[in-house]
């Protein structure tokens, strides 16, 4: 028996979706076939468009796949996200055009917003009181005001640069998005088996990337003050130096508190700081 994760053909998430599987080690053959499988896990792999995955996972033709949040919550969809992937970061925006005066969002009151998110843009007008009206495209949104078609637009934006070199300006962020896992409601239990082993090995990349290994040389005397700084997975490894009274000390840092930590090391004399990027984690 084989998992069937269906990813997107060509686009946005296909990349991050492969580079993905390679990270958890699981070798994929691509070059433009429609499916696909591993040599060295029980996997088969599906390439479509991004907008068909969810009906082919409820559909039960694939078991998994991965897909962008925003589309699952437009196609809403009764799928389950079993994790968040970290790629394929944006946000679904308001725009208006960059001279216009925008205060709030009654400024949207009986526009005409062009979106291919009528759905989700539907939603939010309701939620916010607002009669506008909302017309559909599905592609190049962001010169419907331009030529005339809307006053305004709802898409996705991640640099921001499409906006800009279109005359629009970003006013109001209605959800924010990545790539997702998701899933088959119910699947047979040798397909559950392989969809944990697959995720551990996802968790252990995504937790890797979140985590940076640290190394640094102190004065042995500060090696308590140092130790209450760094978090470490269970407690830091201290190795002595060759030089008398002196140590290095090993441990793991999280990005979050990555900078922060760093200044308190210095200021307690650390030196040498060497910082290493983590492949895998497995606690
Ligand atoms: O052919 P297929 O139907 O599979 O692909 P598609 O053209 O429908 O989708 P694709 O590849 O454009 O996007 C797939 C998914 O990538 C989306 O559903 C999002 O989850 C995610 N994603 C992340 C984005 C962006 N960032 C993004 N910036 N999808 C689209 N964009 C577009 C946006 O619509 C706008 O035209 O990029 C432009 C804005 O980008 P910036 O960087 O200039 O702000
Ligand atoms: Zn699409």
């Amino acid at each position: 028996m084989k998992l069937k994760l269906a990813v997107q053909k060509s686009g946005r998430l296909n990349e991050g979706s492969l580079s993905l599987l390679k990270a958890c080690g699981i070798d994929i053959i691509t070059g433009g076939k429609l499916k696909t499988e591993s040599d060295n896990f029980p996997l088969e792999v599906y390439f479509l468009r991004d907008d068909d995955i969810p009906q082919y996972v409820e559909a039960g033709i694939a078991d998994i796949g991965i897909v962008g949040e925003n589309l699952l919550l437009e196609q809403n969809t009764s799928l389950k996200v079993v994790e968040q992937l970290g790629f394929g970061k944006c946000r679904l925006s308001l725009a208006v055009e960059k001279n216009a005066d925008y205060k709030d969002l009654s400024y949207f009151r009986n526009m005409r917003i062009a979106t291919s998110y009528p759905f989700l843009l539907g939603e939010f007008l309701k939620k916010n009181n607002l009669q506008a009206e909302i017309h559909e495209i599905s592609g190049s949104v962001e010169i419907a005001p331009s030529i005339g078609v809307a006053d305004a637009i709802c898409d996705l934006v991640s640099s921001g640069s499409t906006l800009m070199q279109n005359g629009l300006k970003e006013v109001a962020v209605m959800l924010k998005s990545e790539a997702v896992l998701v899933r088959k409601k119910i699947l047979a239990p040798e397909i559950e088996a392989l969809l944990d082993k697959l995720l551990f090995r996802i968790r252990a990349v995504r937790k890797a990337n979140h985590n940076k290994y640290i190394l640094l040389n102190i004065p042995t005397n500060k090696l308590d003050s140092i130790c209450k700084i760094l978090p470490g997975m269970k407690s830091p490894t201290v190795l002595p130096l060759a030089e008398e009274g002196w140590c290095s000390v090993h441990s793991v840092l999280h990005e979050d508190d990555f900078w922060e930590i760093i200044e308190q090391l210095k200021n307690e004399g650390a030196q040498g700081i060497l910082v290493v990027p983590i492949e895998k984690m497995i606690l």
